[in-house]
């Protein structure tokens, strides 16, 4: 398999001049070229067995130890002008960009095998979808990119239909992270990734692509490129309304995702419908409704916390074929992780566990899932026209002041809220843990161009015609006195997503404060949940001087985006502040 498209042949000949491979090989995506690879890895060790008897189709990859997440200081946008990548991206020149890392793949190829992976980001014929086409050196990306996304010949074909595609170079280096770069060029909808193999920074469809670039074109042409799960929930009449929640990295997407509902609710026939755990396209369909679909395939889910309590779902995917990365191993060969029964032998870098060298299994370990393996999989992921978005949420780890859920009072509102959304730092990327950092609409390391555009773009949407989501914030990581979450989370979540949809439906009342409505006295259904009342009203409660100070915090944080930040969303932080500083009417007056 090759190329009828001239433009590609030539990028690929290109390259392969700069890197000299032994070897080219033109990836189509079957059965037999992923078990060939697995077999190959089998033998230089990049892949090890796990036991095939528990776990049949599954293997371990354990990656460099200083190769273990996204590294944001490393990650660059490159536009022609440094405004454009905003404050919010690192950035380079393009030429220095590409002299810097093209000088490190010069050669870097020699005496491997490169290969040439055409994909499609999206359902193969959807008009949302987009294409791609990764060029790497490594085994262990192609594997994942055919489980991430569609893969393959049919991706060629429709690549060669269009005459474009994204352009990505990849190679894992020396695995020296001062020899590591991950430069993006939106403006030439190109990639170049050197010296890592790990996740967000080697798979390229994924957050190089279908965040980053993919921000940059829905901007262009007029849709939302988000860092999204999207999730259907059917009530017992069998309506199914479709939620996107934006999350930062380790906060919960791919749980809420998957998640069964509590005994009292699956009994009265709520079911749950998983679309997508990462990210969502979104433009709005001739209805005015915004239209979503899942760029991506399969899961690339983080593995600690996984357990038959928290996501029965995820486990019963990873059942089988499987790649792990970074994972324990148990004594009789089963992979392993914190949150699981047990007890591991071997630790994440293959070393005999001992606790005094911190977890067994690294805190972001993960695995690779095709999506069809999902017990919730839902049939409505592979529709070309997408699902119609009902409610769009936003979140994050927030100890303190945030409630459970609050609900946006306009549009204008709801970007305030996802702009100024903000969250304690995690183990998705390297760097300090737990530190709290403004995380705008969990885009953060996703957002390809400045974020004062990315905000104006987002308002653009309010327009005559327009039937928008409403908009919701949620924290299920409030902690009580006792260092403890207040909120059981997880699959209680839907208790929660209960209440947006009342609230979308026009069944809830809720209260309307000056930071947004919360639920009203009994309208949380808490059934068969054993929490305290005084826990439900610490959940909810509201504290108006820490809100002051929140306030003042998110005015300082949107003035850091100068002249393109719009008037219209600090006007908007200004009127909740002022209004925060009016006498309180009595709640639930
Ligand atoms: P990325 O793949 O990095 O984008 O992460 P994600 O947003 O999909 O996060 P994921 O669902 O994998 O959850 C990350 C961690 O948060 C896991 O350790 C979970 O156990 C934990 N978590 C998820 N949902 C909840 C919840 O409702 N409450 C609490 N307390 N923890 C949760
Ligand atoms: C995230 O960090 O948000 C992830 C994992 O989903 S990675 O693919 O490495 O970006
Ligand atoms: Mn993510």
């Amino acid at each position: 398999m090759t190329s009828k498209l001239e433009v590609l042949a030539r990028w690929v000949d290109q390259i392969a001049a700069t890197t000299r491979p032994a070897k080219i090989h033109w990836c189509d995506g079957s059965d037999a070229e992923y078990h060939a690879l697995v077999q190959q890895m089998l033998h230089t060790g990049d892949l090890i067995e796990l036991n095939q008897q528990t776990h049949p189709g599954c293997y371990l990859h354990r990656s460099h130890p200083s190769d273990v997440a996204r590294v944001e200081h490393l990650t660059f946008v490159c536009t022609e002008h440094e405004e454009d990548a905003g404050p919010n991206n690192h950035w380079m020149a393009p030429a220095d960009a590409h002299a810097k890392i093209d000088a490190l793949f010069e050669g870097c190829m020699e005496g491997r095998t490169m290969y040439v992976i055409p994909y499609c980001m999206g359902p193969i014929d959807s008009p949302l979808s987009r294409c791609g086409v990764e060029i790497t050196d490594s085994p262990y990306v192609v594997v994942n990119m055919r489980t991430m996304t569609r893969m393959g010949a049919a991706a060629l074909a429709r690549i060669e239909r269009e005459g474009h595609f994204v352009k990505g170079l990849h190679s894992t280096g020396e695995l020296d992270p001062e020899r590591r770069f991950i430069m993006h060029f939106p403006e030439e909808l190109t990639i170049k990734s050197y010296g890592s193999g790990y996740g967000g920074n080697a798979l390229l469809g994924k957050k190089c692509h279908a965040l980053r670039l993919g921000s940059f074109q829905a901007r262009r042409e007029g849709w939302l490129a988000e860092h999204m799960l999207i999730v259907g929930i059917e009530n017992p009449q069998g309506q199914t309304h479709y939620v996107a929640a934006a999350f930062p990295s380790a906060c919960g997407k791919t749980n809420l995702a998957m998640l069964i509902p509590p005994e009292g609710y699956r009994k009265n026939g709520w079911r749950v419908w998983t679309i997508g755990d990462d990210i969502c396209w979104m433009r709005p369909g001739e209805d005015g409704r915004l239209y979503a679909i899942n760029p991506e395939a399969g899961f690339f889910g983080v593995a600690p916390g996984t357990s038959a309590s928290s996501n029965p779902n995820a486990l019963t995917s990873i059942s089988h074929d499987t790649i792990f990365t970074n994972v324990a191993v148990t004594a009789d060969n089963q992979p392993w992780w914190e949150g699981l029964p047990g007890t591991p032998v071997t630790d994440w870098q293959g070393r005999p566990y001992d606790p005094a060298n911190g977890p067994a299994a690294h805190p972001n370990s993960r695995f690779t899932v095709s999506a069809k393996q999902c017990p919730t999989w839902s049939s409505k992921a592979e529709d070309a026209q997408g699902v119609p978005i009902s409610a769009i949420v936003f979140g994050g780890r927030r100890p303190s002041l945030l409630p459970l859920v609050m609900e946006a009072q306009d549009w204008t509102h709801g970007v305030l809220m996802g702009a100024a959304m903000g969250s304690e730092t995690t183990a998705a990327a390297t760097g300090a843990v737990g530190v709290l950092r403004r995380d705008s609409m969990a885009m953060k390391p996703f957002c390809g161009y400045h974020y004062g555009d990315y905000f104006k773009h987002w308002l653009s949407f309010d327009k005559p015609g327009a039937k928008l989501p409403k908009i919701f914030h949620v924290n299920w990581f409030r902690k009580g006195r006792d260092g403890k979450f207040l909120w059981p989370g997880f699959g209680e979540n839907l208790r929660v997503l209960e209440w947006m949809i009342a609230r979308v439906e026009g069944k809830a009342r809720g209260v309307e404060t000056p930071i947004g409505t919360v639920p009203a006295t009994g309208e949380l259904k808490l059934e068969g949940l054993d929490l305290p009342r005084d826990t439900l009203a610490e959940l909810i409660n509201i504290d108006p001087a820490g809100w002051q100070t929140e306030l003042q915090a998110i005015g300082e944080y949107l003035d850091s985006f100068g002249d393109r930040l719009p008037a219209r969303l600090r006007q908007e932080q200004q009127r909740v502040h002022q209004a925060l500083q009016m006498p309180r009417k009595a709640a639930n007056a």
